[in-house]
């Protein structure tokens, strides 16, 4: 049986060997295009996740006495349904919200019915694991290139230099990047005589196999990109390329980032001008050449300036949109356009949030604001939330506070396997089965791939009688709320039945038919082809495609987009103030990391992933540890001005002085009902999300700040 896997967005192709419902083995798919055989602990421990004694295996209510009472899947999906339609009519769409988890975007069911949903029920805004993620991606694709989902890949395979600031794919095996076994795609890129450049305040595993590690102070990104632009201008060396004929604005970047030169940055990122300087001239002299940002870019309050100048220093130097550049992909799904023609969310700014008054991005608010909205009475106060597939007492800045708001609600859902920190308190938790035993369709990752490439994932073992799939779920859910919705009762039905025949299988049929490999095209996909490729379908490397692909207006990139560039004297300032003020020595800051065998706050209860020595540690380098007294395996204190958890310290060089990192996702022990997870619970920790601020956040895009985040830390005296 071949299949992908849904963990994380490398997306690669699984042999799953199955007697029954038993899995025998999961192996890498040798054959498959795109991964060619990797396969990393994670998706091996799949089948955990189907055995998992631990999981839920049908719907639970809670009870007065906080213990939980199964119940059958009708009467589950009505108690939601009416509970959701009820308050709606009660305080209208407003009341009602859904927070989206990370694994929404691997399943193609949440994916098609959760806008559909969300119109059903007149929800106003969603919130989703986005905005403590790459929000500031989303909103500068749908600023610069016309859709939130138009997202520039590295074309890591024909590079012949990468830079990679706050990305640690070999880790997180890549994101907003589909480039499965970087470890090999890394080497391959060296034996070409590329280069590898890696920017990270920890020296990170992907800079152990770098050429060379820039070590660089948390959050200050932006002034080195825009240190490295302007040394690229003073220096003559723009080459736009094809791009001059179809981006606008350029000049006036060149002069807003001119004020900072490479001496400016050196004194606020740490790293040495000189650096800056061959930096600069590295990447426009290389012949083929990329700039890549993630996670420690967007994740700082200058997430949304920061990854404007990846886009800029991408444009600048000839690199948008060519071979071995920074490239679009062409999915055979193709989603960006899909998403245009059949969704009416997309859009920013076009209203404000409730309580402090954040941008609407796309109809969706931040996480940083949910506890707002939720505890703050007045109109429009939230009271209703689905969770989908996510944790955010776990994963939100704050999730103490978050925490208590869940506690509010009149009604809280979770769609989860687990009674997680977070579902623990809903109403009614609904656990549908697991990527084994659902069939899968890949809509989003081939739209951030480094290849083209699709496939078809049918379920490896047959679901257990009388469960239901995400699918499933979500479309019971939706028949139930148009029932009950008076104006389109006579509808209902029909509309419920065509659900059932269409969606989401003929749906994509028909995506694919009309897509860019469709029936136009030499490869004629439709859905039945690709079920017939069992390794999926290699559709070959990316190829240039602008301006023709742009979904802005005239298909032109407005770089100096006014938006941007009205938060770009909030840099000038932060500058201008780190300048002014000598940094405290004995002021740390804190970043988080990744682990190979961890999936931000699940799949901790796999035995097999599980097992090891404990990750949940304060990294803090030897010399900072010795000033405060710590030493290896010694508790230590990390507190802020929102609370304060207790890590064991572990020293280690690799981070640079003056900044600690902790895990987030661990800490499933935490005080309250007891959760479902038993071994993850008995893994202690804390969570990190304990002390993060939900003020700091991106301004435009609302991207909680979770990097860089200052923090004190003392020695836990024994008691
Ligand atoms: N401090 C700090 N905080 C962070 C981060 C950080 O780096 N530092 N990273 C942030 C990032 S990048 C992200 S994406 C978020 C993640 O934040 P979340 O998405 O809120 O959390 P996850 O841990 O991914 O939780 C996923 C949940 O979905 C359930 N689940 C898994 N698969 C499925 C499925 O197919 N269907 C359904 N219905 N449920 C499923 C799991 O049991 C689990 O409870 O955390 C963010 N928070
Ligand atoms: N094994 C595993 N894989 C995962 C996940 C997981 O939890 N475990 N989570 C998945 C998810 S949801 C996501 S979004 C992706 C994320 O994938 P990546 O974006 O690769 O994220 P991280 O591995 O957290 O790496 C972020 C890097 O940024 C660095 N950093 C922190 N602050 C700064 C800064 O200010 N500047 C710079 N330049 N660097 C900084 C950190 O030290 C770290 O090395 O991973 C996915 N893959
Ligand atoms: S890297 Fe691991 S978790 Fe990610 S898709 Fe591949 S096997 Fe799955
Ligand atoms: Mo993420």
């Amino acid at each position: 049986m071949h299949r992908g896997c849904t963990l994380c967005e490398a997306s690669c192709g699984l042999v799953v060997e199955v007697e029954g419902r038993e899995v025998l083995s999961i192996r890498g798919d040798a054959d498959d295009p795109l991964s060619r055989g990797y396969v990393c602990p994670k998706g091996i421990a799949l089948q955990d996740l189907l055995t998992d004694p631990d999981r839920l295996r049908s719907p639970v209510r809670r009870r007065a006495d906080g213990s939980w009472e199964e119940i059958g899947w009708d009467e589950a999906l009505d108690l939601v349904a009416d509970g959701l339609v009820r308050i709606r009519d009660q305080h209208g769409g407003e009341s009602i919200s859904l927070y989206l988890g990370n694994p929404v975007t691997h399943g193609w069911a949440p994916i098609t019915f959760i806008p559909m949903l969300m119109q059903a029920l007149k929800v106003k805004a969603r919130y989703s694991a986005a905005s403590v993620d790459q929000q500031p991606q989303h909103l500068l694709s749908y600023l610069l290139l016309g859709s939130p989902l138009l997202l520039p890949v590295p074309d890591i395979d024909r590079t012949d230099l990468l830079l990679v600031l706050g990305g640690n794919p070999l880790v997180s095996n890549g994101s907003i990047m589909t480039a499965p076994d970087m470890r090999r795609r890394i080497s391959d890129l060296q034996a070409r005589g590329g280069r590898l450049v890696v920017v990270d305040p920890r020296r990170s595993e992907t800079a152990d196999v770098a050429d060379e590690h820039v070590a660089i102070r948390p959050g200050t990104d932006v002034f080195l990109l825009a240190a490295m632009l302007s040394t690229i201008d003073a220096e003559g060396l723009v080459r736009l390329g094809r791009a001059a004929t179809y981006v606008d604005g350029v000049q006036q970047v060149l002069d807003a980032v001119r004020p900072i030169t490479p001496e400016r940055a050196e004194a606020v990122t740490g790293v040495p001008a000189s650096t800056i300087r061959r930096l600069a001239r590295e990447l426009a002299g290389a012949r083929r050449a990329a700039v890549y940002g993630r996670l420690g870019v967007t994740q700082s309050v200058f997430g949304t300036p920061a990854y404007w100048l990846v886009h800029a220093l991408n444009i600048a130097t000839g690199r948008l949109d060519e071979p071995g550049g920074w490239m679009l992909s062409t999915p055979a799904f193709d989603l960006p356009v899909v998403g245009e023609r059949t969704t009416d969310l997309v859009g920013y700014d076009r209203w404000r949030s409730r309580v402090r008054g954040i941008p609407e991005f796309s109809s969706e608010l931040p996480l940083a604001t949910l506890a707002d909205e939720i505890l703050e009475p007045g109109p429009g106060k939230l009271r209703a939330l689905v969770l989908y597939a996510g944790n955010p007492v776990l994963s939100a800045p704050d999730g103490r506070r978050l925490e208590e708001a869940l506690q509010q609600l009149d009604l809280l859902v979770a769609v989860d396997y687990y009674v997680t920190e977070s579902s623990r308190h809903a109403h009614v938790i609904l656990p549908p089965t697991t990527p084994l035993e659902r069939d899968e369709f890949d809509v989003v990752f081939p739209a951030v791939s480094v290849r083209n490439w699709v496939r078809w994932s049918p379920a490896a073992v047959p679901a257990p009688a009388g469960s239901m799939s995400d699918a499933d779920i979500l479309r019971g859910l939706l028949a139930r709320v148009w029932r009950r919705t008076r104006s389109a009762a006579p509808t209902a039905a029909v509309r419920a039945k065509a659900l059932e025949r269409l969606f989401p299988r003929r749906f994509v049929d028909v995506a694919l038919r009309a897509g860019p490999w469709g029936l136009r095209s030499y490869q004629k996909l439709t859905l039945a082809k690709v079920e017939r490729a069992r390794h999926g379908i290699d559709l070959g490397p990316l190829v240039p495609q602008l301006p023709k692909r742009l979904l802005t207006p005239g298909r032109r990139i407005p770089l100096a987009h006014p938006v941007v560039l009205a938060d770009w004297p909030r840099v000038l300032d932060a500058l201008a103030s780190l300048e002014a003020t000598a940094s405290d020595p004995s002021s740390l800051v804190l970043i988080g990391r990744r682990h190979l065998r961890s999936n931000n706050s699940w799949m901790h209860n796999s035995e097999r992933l599980a097992k090891g020595r404990n990750r949940f540690t304060l990294q803090i380098h030897p010399d900072d540890a010795k000033a405060l007294g710590l030493a290896d395996g010694d508790v230590a204190v990390v507190s802020t001005d929102v609370g304060e958890i207790d890590v064991p310290a572990e020293l280690t060089d690799r981070l640079l002085p003056g900044v600690v990192s902790v895990p987030h996702g661990y800490g499933h022990d935490r005080p309250g009902p007891e959760t479902g997870w038993r071994r993850a619970a008995s893994l202690g920790g804390a969570s990190v999300n304990d002390i993060t601020d939900t003020r700091r956040i991106d301004p435009l895009s609302g991207n909680a700040a979770v990097q860089g985040v200052p923090v004190r830390v003392r020695r836990r005296e024994a008691v």
